[in-house]
């Protein structure tokens, strides 16, 4: 790890089944994406530095995967209990769950008042069953007052790591 102010930031992902949310956390932790491996069983956590050598600092990311537990209240506080930033996560090919990310914004909030909260647009690699439009994005973005989106792929990679990067970048700024 390079010279630097080392800082440990909790990340939580949420977001419906099945819209990437474990594969975007392997992306960007192991550079892998895994068709075969299916839906994931309990608790998952992955953990990987950035470093911001221009700030000297590291960011000791600890990425928090909600798993198959989207539906239980009790353990969803358990996971975003102490986290720093986080992340909410839609399929730009299913418009179910982009509706859905007002209530995982609610329910974030409730917990985690004053922490940045970003959106990960998911699938980009699925051209012909896109969806959501970057004007409905925009709009919601407006209304949520999120601090900014990706359009990202967990397949192919694109913008999965600076994503990450921008929201701990975004969180070290506020600790100065
Ligand atoms: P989840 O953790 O949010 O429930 P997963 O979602 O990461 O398990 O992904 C759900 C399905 O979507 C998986 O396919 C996975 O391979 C696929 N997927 C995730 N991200 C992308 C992406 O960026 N592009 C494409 N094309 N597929 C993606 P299966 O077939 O296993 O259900
Ligand atoms: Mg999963």
């Amino acid at each position: 790890m390079s010279e630097g102010k080392k800082y440990q930031l909790k990340v939580v992902v949420v977001g419906d089944p099945a819209v990437g949310k474990t594969s975007l956390i392997r992306r960007f932790a192991d550079d892998k994406f895994e068709d075969e491996y299916k839906h994931t069983i309990g608790a998952d956590f992955n953990v990987k530095v950035i470093e911001f050598p221009e700030d000297k600092k590291n960011a000791v990311l600890t990425v928090w995967d909600i798993g198959g537990q989207e539906r239980f209240e009790i353990i969803r506080r358990y996971y975003y209990e102490g986290s720093h930033a986080g992340f909410i996560v839609f399929d730009l090919t299913n418009k179910e769950a982009f509706q859905h990310v007002s209530n995982w914004y609610k329910d974030l909030r409730e917990y985690l008042k004053d922490i940045p909260i970003a959106l990960l647009a998911n699938k980009l690699d699925l051209k012909d069953g896109i969806v959501i439009s970057d004007s409905d994005i925009e709009t919601l973005m407006k209304e949520l007052k999120i601090e900014f989106y990706f359009k990202t792929s967990a397949k192919t990679g694109k913008n999965v790591d600076k994503a990450f990067s921008k929201l701990a970048k975004i969180k070290l700024e506020k600790l100065i």
